[in-house]
């Protein structure tokens, strides 16, 4: 229970962004409906139904192709004056390869009805569900992908740019990479673990760059925007008294390193500790590197390609060297980091969830000192819950980890806003609809898919009004 005797109020800066957040292909539904190709989501679900938790899709979903201007309703009752959501590339670009009118008239409907309702579209140009079509081209494996994604980024800048400001060009690449080219989620053709990974990260990186020199050299004089990207960031603290301070140390930068140092750091480039476990892997495997090599004129080009850096952030861990027989992705082995738990830890009913506001802190910290202070939006922050209303746990959730951000903030971290995940209940990838993230439930099994405030919703309704809010 959460009864307290003695409360601290935690004040919120006056122009502190507060802002929810979705992905198309987990709201959107309207698969195959005016011109819209499959992702490999698409594809994967119908032919895969035994892979996700209860056998569903995102077919209907929350259905918000229909139903954006209730999500926006929810937004605006809220408060909220930033929507971040993302575009399915599929339905803007057919195959990857055509664009689809009706498909961009929509997005150009749902950043009108934003816009009017006083709230900011901030846009993810992908998240995950990239057209079927490139995906058996080999899909963020393959070099050429960069061409077909700045094509598409082209058509986003031309259409919405005059009145989009803020573009998040990836969602978390390392899970969609792992996930992906490692461990076959979501259908990948080309499944090659150890070695599939590290090309999609490569290519993301690649992707990422073209699209931000495209928008400072073609459209940033007359559109004014911004361009970031969201990565998914934990933070590590070591599991007992034996493991090192530089363990855990070269542990961050490897993992949060492997996207981060690319863009963020002062030198550019993979990690040097990557680099090196690599250097030593192939001579010990007799292969190949496995991490494609980034020449210093890739360094350059990569380098310094955001305004911004989103962080999303779910959960830490504690680390350890891997021990021997463990069973790890080939990214966990290559890192050689192996991942547990406190039991003290609060936990959500997801496998990852675990509450460790703490890690947030100093995530932020360790930002600040390593890539220079780099301007920071939140873009993903949230908790599970199993259907109640009355989502007690998500409030204290998202309390702890506002004061953390806020505590960061005040210790001169450059954080500029939150973003909760989620705006509404979805799909939720592997776990279909059996867990839940929104701060809205949506009575999935109604045709009109009514949004329904949870107490969740309530709370940060109260809290955006008073610019305030009570803490334990
Ligand atoms: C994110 N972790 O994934 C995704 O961006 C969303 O699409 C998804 O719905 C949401 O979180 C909830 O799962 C995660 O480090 C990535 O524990 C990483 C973690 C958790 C979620």
């Amino acid at each position: 229970s959460y009864t307290c005797e003695n409360s601290t109020t935690i004040e919120i800066p006056e122009d502190f962004i507060f802002s929810a957040s979705t992905s198309a292909y987990q709201i959107e539904g309207a698969w195959n409906e005016d011109g819209k190709s499959p992702s490999v989501w698409d594809t994967y679900t119908h032919n895969h139904p035994e892979k996700i938790a209860d056998h569903s899709n995102g077919d209907i979903a929350a259905d918000s192709y229909h139903f954006y201007k209730k999500d926006v309703e929810a937004l605006k009752s809220i408060g909220f004056k930033q929507y971040r959501f993302s575009i399915s590339w599929p339905r803007v670009i057919i195959n990857g390869t055509k664009i689809n009118q009706k498909g961009i008239d929509y997005y150009n409907n749902l950043i009108n009805e934003l816009i009017s309702n006083g709230i900011q579209p901030a846009v993810t140009m992908y998240h995950w569900d990239i057209p079927q079509y490139l995906q058996d081209l080999g899909g963020f494996a393959n070099p050429i992908i960069s061409q077909y994604f700045e094509f598409y980024a082209n058509v986003l800048f031309t259409n919405f740019g005059d009145r989009v400001k803020i573009w998040m060009t990836f969602n978390e690449p390392l899970t969609n990479c792992i996930g992906e080219y490692g461990e076959g989620r979501s259908g990948a053709s080309v499944r090659a673990p150890g070695v599939g990974e590290y090309l999609c990260g490569h290519h993301v990186l690649i992707s990422h760059a073209n699209v931000y020199h495209l928008y400072k050299e073609k459209f940033y004089k007359k559109q004014k925007g911004e361009i970031g990207i969201s990565l998914n960031l934990r933070y590590n603290y070591p599991k007992d008294e034996v493991i090192t301070k530089d363990f855990v140390m070269r542990s961050l930068d490897l993992v949060n390193g492997w996207f981060l140092n690319p863009i963020f750091s002062k030198n550019g480039g993979y990690p040097e500790e990557l680099v090196k476990i690599f250097e030593q892997k192939s001579i010990e495997e007799g292969i190949w590197s496995r991490l494609p090599i980034m020449s210093e004129e890739l360094k350059k080009k990569i380098k310094g390609t955001a305004d911004f850096l989103g962080v999303n952030y779910y959960t830490s861990r504690y680390v350890a060297p891997i021990t021997h027989g463990e069973n790890l992705n080939k990214f966990d082995y290559d890192t050689g980091i192996s991942y547990s738990m406190d039991k003290n830890w609060y936990k959500g009913i997801t496998a990852w969830a675990y509450s460790v506001p703490d890690g947030l802190h100093d995530l932020l910290i360790w930002i600040r000192e390593k890539y220079e202070n780099p301007k920071i939006m939140i873009t993903e922050n949230g908790w599970t819950d199993s259907g109640e209303m009355n989502d007690f746990d998500r409030i204290k959730y998202i309390k702890d980890h506002l004061a953390a951000v806020l505590k960061a903030k005040e210790e001169n971290c450059n954080i500029i806003g939150y973003t909760v995940w989620s705006l509404i209940d979805n799909f939720e990838w592997s776990e279909g609809y059996t867990v839940h993230l929104g701060i809205f439930a949506v009575n999935m099994s109604s045709p009109e898919k009514e949004r329904i405030p949870k107490r969740s919703a309530r709370f940060l309704k109260d809290l955006i009004a008073n610019k305030k809010f009570e803490i334990c």
